[in-house]
C-alpha cells in the first residue's frame, strides 16, 4: 500500500503502463513552456515517450480575466506507479515556477494524468481518469490526435466522447512538436 496516497500498487515494478499526460499553460511563455515540458517528459525515469500531439490554443476556463491556454497531450510508456508519476510531474511543474493560487487560476505549467492504462482511481489527491477531461475539447482533441481508437476505462470510445464534448474555442497550431 502506498503510504502517502493509500493507493494499492496497481502495477508490479517491471510492468509497463501506457499513460496520457495533459499539458496546459497560460502564464509566461506558454508555447515554449509546453515544448520544453514535452522534452522533460521524455526524460522521466523508467519511462519512454511515445507520441506528442500538436499544440492547441484554447479559451481559458477559470475565474477572472485570463490569457488563452496552450494545451497538448503526450503519450508515455512507464513503469512508474501512479503516485510516483504524480510526484515526478509536480516536480516538473515546480521547475517551471508553478504557483498554486486557487483552482483554475492562471499557471505557468499544469501536468495532469489523464489516463493510466485502464486504471480507475478516485482518491482525494489522485483521480484517474482526470475528473474534467470528458468535458474539455482542449483535452479530447489532442488526445484523439495521438490515440484515435482508444477505449476509455468506462468502456466508451474516445471518438464518441469527442463527438459529445461541449464546443469551445480551440485552434490547432502549426508549431512542430517533438
Ligand atoms: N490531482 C488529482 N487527480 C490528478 C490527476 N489525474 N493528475 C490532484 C494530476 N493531479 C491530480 O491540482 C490540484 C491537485 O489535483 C493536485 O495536488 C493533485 O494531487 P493543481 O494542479 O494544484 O490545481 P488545479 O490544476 O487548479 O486543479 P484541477 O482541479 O486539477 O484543475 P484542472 O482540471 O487541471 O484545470 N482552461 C484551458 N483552456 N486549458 C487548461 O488546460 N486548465 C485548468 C486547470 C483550468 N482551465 C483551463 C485549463
Ligand atoms: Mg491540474
Amino acid at each position: 500500500m502506498d503510504a502517502k496516497l493509500n493507493i494499492p500498487p496497481v502495477t508490479a515494478a517491471q510492468q509497463k503502463a501506457i499513460i496520457y499526460i495533459g499539458l496546459g499553460s497560460n502564464l509566461g511563455t506558454p508555447i515554449e513552456t509546453v515544448l520544453i515540458a514535452m522534452t522533460e517528459l521524455a526524460q522521466l525515469h523508467q519511462s519512454k515517450r511515445l507520441a506528442c500531439s500538436s499544440l492547441y490554443r484554447s479559451a481559458p476556463i477559470g475565474p477572472g480575466e485570463q490569457g488563452d491556454y496552450i494545451n497538448a497531450v503526450v503519450k508515455i510508456e512507464t513503469q512508474l506507479p501512479p503516485n510516483d508519476l504524480l510526484s515526478a510531474l509536480q516536480a516538473i511543474e515546480q521547475r517551471h515556477g508553478r504557483e498554486r493560487n486557487g483552482r483554475w487560476t492562471p499557471r505557468t505549467l499544469d501536468l495532469d494524468i489523464l489516463l493510466y492504462d485502464q486504471l480507475q482511481i478516485a482518491h482525494e489527491h489522485l483521480c484517474i481518469p482526470h475528473s474534467h477531461m470528458l468535458q474539455r475539447n482542449f483535452v479530447l482533441c489532442p488526445l484523439l490526435e495521438i490515440a484515435g481508437n482508444l477505449t476509455l476505462p468506462d468502456g466508451s470510445q474516445l471518438t464518441d466522447r469527442v463527438a459529445d464534448c461541449p464546443a469551445g474555442r480551440l485552434t490547432k497550431l502549426p508549431n512542430p512538436t517533438p
